[in-house]
């Protein structure tokens, strides 16, 4: 078969892909990239996805004949670096979209909630609606959507993304984002019994489990293309909830757990967020279903963050 080519893969959800994929396509066949040296993986190589001529060589060299775009920066990394952010996301995007249409490559790119704004409705925002992002996170998210679009239109790319909530895993390092919260406070139960929450209390967003995340991605790029309907990106949506709502459930295991709240810059950026998503498009067109609820996430994150403290 053509290979699989994973870029950022050294995140929190290639981390898990990586290892997803491997199980379904065998470790021969997925290649990792990223600008951090990865050690635990069959076939690694260093890719700077600004870098075009380096892309194409590792596709040529590997036969790829898919690739799950992950590299990019977060919420919070790019208000620090915005000039950065727009390079390595959308020029980024546009070197996979441009080796795609060379050489008939499949692509997975995710998008984002960040690409809606204080215009977008806040609960059960539908696929279409208004768009006016805060961040310049989300200005690339929603050019990117654009691009991903026309390069399906005009050029036949079969490019494919979701618009991810909040991911929270444990097998990968949390990034520079704002809904990170939901793993930073696992850490901070397991190692000190307290967290200091960047975010207000009852600031609700969108969340997800990284298994259905993970499962979520492969089903969406295993769906035949007749059956997609949006080449933008899908709404896709799971559990909503806020700080104190995942605190009590994280005190369930944990009962001497303390939480306290300093909101700062990251709380500017939730409050321009959806606090619920309708995905029923994604639902309808391939099947979309969660499996995992607030407290069997919980559990989850609880007993993986506890292992990976551990053996530290
Ligand atoms: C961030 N976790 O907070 C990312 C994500 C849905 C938000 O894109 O920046």
């Amino acid at each position: 078969m053509r290979k699989i080519l994973i870029t950022g893969s050294g995140g929190l959800i290639g981390s898990d892909l990586y290892a997803a994929l491997c199980d379904r396509y065998g470790d021969a066949n997925v290649v990792s990239s990223d600008v951090r040296h990865l050690h635990d993986v069959r076939q690694f190589e260093f890719l700077d996805i600004r870098d075009k001529e380096r892309l194409r060589t590792l596709v040529e060299a590997y036969n790829v004949g898919t690739i799950y775009h992950l590299a990019g920066l977060l919420s919070a990394g790019g208000e620090k670096n915005p000039a950065l952010a727009w390079d390595v996301n959308l020029n980024g995007l546009m070197h996979v979209l441009d080796t795609a249409r060379e050489f008939n490559i499949r692509v997975f790119w995710p998008s984002s909630i960040a690409v809606y704004g204080l215009t977008t409705p806040k609960i059960n925002v539908p696929q279409h609606t208004s768009f006016e992002p805060h961040t310049v996170y989300g200005i690339t998210k929603s050019t990117g959507e654009l691009l991903c679009q026309y390069y399906s239109h005009n050029y036949g790319v079969d490019v494919r993304s979701l618009r991810f909530p909040g991911i929270n895993g444990w097998k990968g390092e949390p990034g520079d984002g704002t809904t990170e919260y939901a793993m930073h406070i696992f850490y901070g139960a397991l190692r000190e019994r307290r967290y200091e929450c960047f975010l207000a209390p009852d600031t609700r967003l969108p969340m997800m489990y990284i298994d259905d995340a993970i499962r979520g991605t492969i089903e969406l790029m295993e769906a035949p293309s007749e059956k997609l309907t949006v080449r933008t990106s899908y709404n896709f949506s799971a559990i909503s909830f806020t700080p104190a709502e995942l605190a009590a459930e994280l005190r369930k295991l944990h009962p001497d757990f303390e939480i306290t709240y300093k909101p700062d810059i990251r709380q500017e950026i939730a409050a321009t967020w959806a606090q619920s998503i309708d995905d029923s498009i994604a639902r309808r067109d391939w099947g979309w279903k969660e499996e995992y609820d607030l407290e069997k996430m919980t559990v989850a994150l609880y007993n993986g963050i506890k292992g990976r403290i551990y053996h530290e």
